[in-house]
């Protein structure tokens, strides 16, 4: 189990008691300890179980949690019994799989959403094409057919911030998943408008979060999404980092050297939505700094497909999968094209290779975080993806299941790429800790999880939604403010 031997240290359900002088990011009490060349009982915490009053004062380090009867035994690691779990936009791709997923583990999950990405889909005429229902007939359902209850609550996390605390107050969430933004690239690069909205939206609706959980709940930890696209595709070809250097790892300059352990790696984003991450990584580092909140950073790969065993339990209960051009991501898009016949559409020269990972699997993954919490003040980051491919192999991949399986005539084709970014680069991503401190295991293959997309897809009811909204398939948000669909290339052999 990759997290036996965490203590109540690591537990939100911790009461830290007396005072606790030292204020610094990501620094453990050991390092602490030997750092200040403090005895091993000279610099005492004390500290009270909210679950287990009844233990008094105790050392927080004193107990693991494969000792302690309030953590169970799971197939992802001990996990705390009920444990409550807040999802900030339950209703989106990711939210709403992450919700039923947790609630057949035993969580009690609360969520909260303004339904603000079905606003923004609608605003461009597009739609998900596996259709959703209402936020009420989804918790109904994932009552009827999975036995979960959610406490939903409509709450705008940007705008009705004194509602979001009353919420929070009221559930007193021991991990609080952070979903609540907008994640588009092209929707935030089609102008000055959307461009703000993104970086108002994301940035000071967690900046806004951060002070709700000092104020009300400082224990809790913040898995918070954010994205490979923070560090971009650096042309030295220096690996990328899981968030911050490693501890051997030097800065030479002028004939002198300095080490760079532990800090925060560059960051070069490739929209105005990505630096918008880039700008929540450094408020959340600096709110664990401040406040002694804990976070694990997640920097995650493109995602893909539609199946968890939840949503797939019954046809109201699916999650959202859109293929337009701002909302679908690239391998959910390239299915949807090889289903209507357009050829799969390469942005560029097709050689940009990105780090990725199917639904399920990060579904996994965040379970583990939940399961494993960070230490009081620790900031910590993970690149959650499970492999790396260049845009030609993925559509290699889906028109060869196309063809093989679906006997589908899927084409290739290069258009121009409305986007700013490196089309050939070297790319080495640095994606250990989930596997390595987390115990994260991989579960669907690539090809298996585009063979289950294209199942659904070739469904009439679902590929007629496609076939709807074909016209907003082929890209015409142009990084450089453009307006104008992107031409073909060549169609590739
Ligand atoms: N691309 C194509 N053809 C398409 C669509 C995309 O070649 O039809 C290319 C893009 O130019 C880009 C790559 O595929 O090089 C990925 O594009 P994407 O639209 O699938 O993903 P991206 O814009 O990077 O953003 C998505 C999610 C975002 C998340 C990010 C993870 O929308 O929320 O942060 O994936 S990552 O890319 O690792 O930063």
């Amino acid at each position: 189990m990759h997290n036996k031997d965490c203590t109540c240290w690591n537990c939100p359900a911790i009461d830290l008691v007396g005072k606790v002088d030292f204020r610094a990011c990501g620094q453990s009490v050991e390092d602490f300890r030997k750092r200040m060349g403090l005895e091993e009982d000279s610099f005492q915490l004390i500290a009270e179980c909210k679950r287990r009053r009844e233990l008094g004062l105790f050392d927080p380090m004193s107990v693991t949690f494969k000792e302690c009867p309030e953590w169970e035994k799971t197939q992802y690691g001990y996990l705390l019994k009920d444990m409550r779990v807040m999802i900030l936009g339950i209703d989106g791709y990711l939210g709403w799989a992450l919700a039923l997923w947790l609630g057949s583990q035993g969580c009690q999950v609360s969520g909260v959403d303004n339904y603000s990405r079905r606003d923004w889909v609608k605003e461009r005429g597009a739609h998900t094409v596996i259709p959703i229902s209402r936020m009420s007939e989804r918790l109904h359902t994932a009552k009827e057919v999975l036995n979960i209850d959610i406490n939903y609550r409509e709450i705008d996390i940007l705008n009705e911030r004194d509602r979001l605390k009353e919420f929070i107050d009221e559930v007193k969430p021991e991990v609080i998943v952070h979903y609540g933004e907008c994640p588009s690239a092209p929707y935030s690069m089609i102008d000055a408008d959307h461009a703000i909205f993104v970086q108002k939206n994301n940035v000071l609706g967690t900046l806004g979060v951060l002070f709700s959980m000092k104020e009300l709940v400082p224990e809790t930890s913040l898995i918070k999404l954010g994205t490979m696209g923070e560090y971009g595709t650096p042309l030295t070809g220096r690996p990328l980092f899981e968030g911050m250097f490693p501890a051997d790892a030097v800065l030479q300059w002028d004939n002198r050297e300095w080490s760079l352990g532990g800090e925060l790696t560059p960051r070069d984003p490739v929209s105005f939505y990505h630096a918008s991450k880039v700008q929540d990584t450094i408020n959340i580092y600096e709110a664990c700094k401040y406040w002694w909140l804990r976070s694990y950073d997640v920097m995650q790969g493109v995602i893909y497909g539609v199946h968890t065993e939840q949503v797939s339990a019954d046809p109201r209960l699916r999650t959202r999968l859109d293929i337009d051009e701002w909302f679908g991501t690239v391998i959910n898009r390239f299915v949807a094209q090889a289903i209507i016949g357009i050829p799969l559409t390469l942005h560029g020269s097709g050689e940009q290779i990105r780090g990725l990972i199917a639904l399920e699997d990060a579904m996994q993954c965040m379970t583990r975080l939940i399961a494993s919490p960070p230490e009081p003040g620790q900031y910590a980051v993970v690149n959650q993806m499970s492999g790396y491919y260049s845009l030609r192999e993925l559509a290699k991949t889906v028109a060869k299941i196309g063809k093989e399986e679906f006997n589908l005539p899927v084409k290739i084709q290069r258009v121009e790429n409305p986007r700013v970014e490196s089309e050939r680069h070297p790319f080495e991503p640095i994606y250990e800790n989930l596997t390595k401190k987390f115990g994260f295991k991989p579960s669907v293959t690539l090809e298996e999880e585009i063979y289950r997309m294209f199942k659904l897809f070739i469904q009439p009811d679902i590929k007629s939604r496609i076939e709807e909204k074909k016209h907003h398939i082929i890209p015409k948000t142009w990084w450089s403010g453009e307006k104008r669909k992107v031409e073909t290339i060549e169609i590739l052999k």
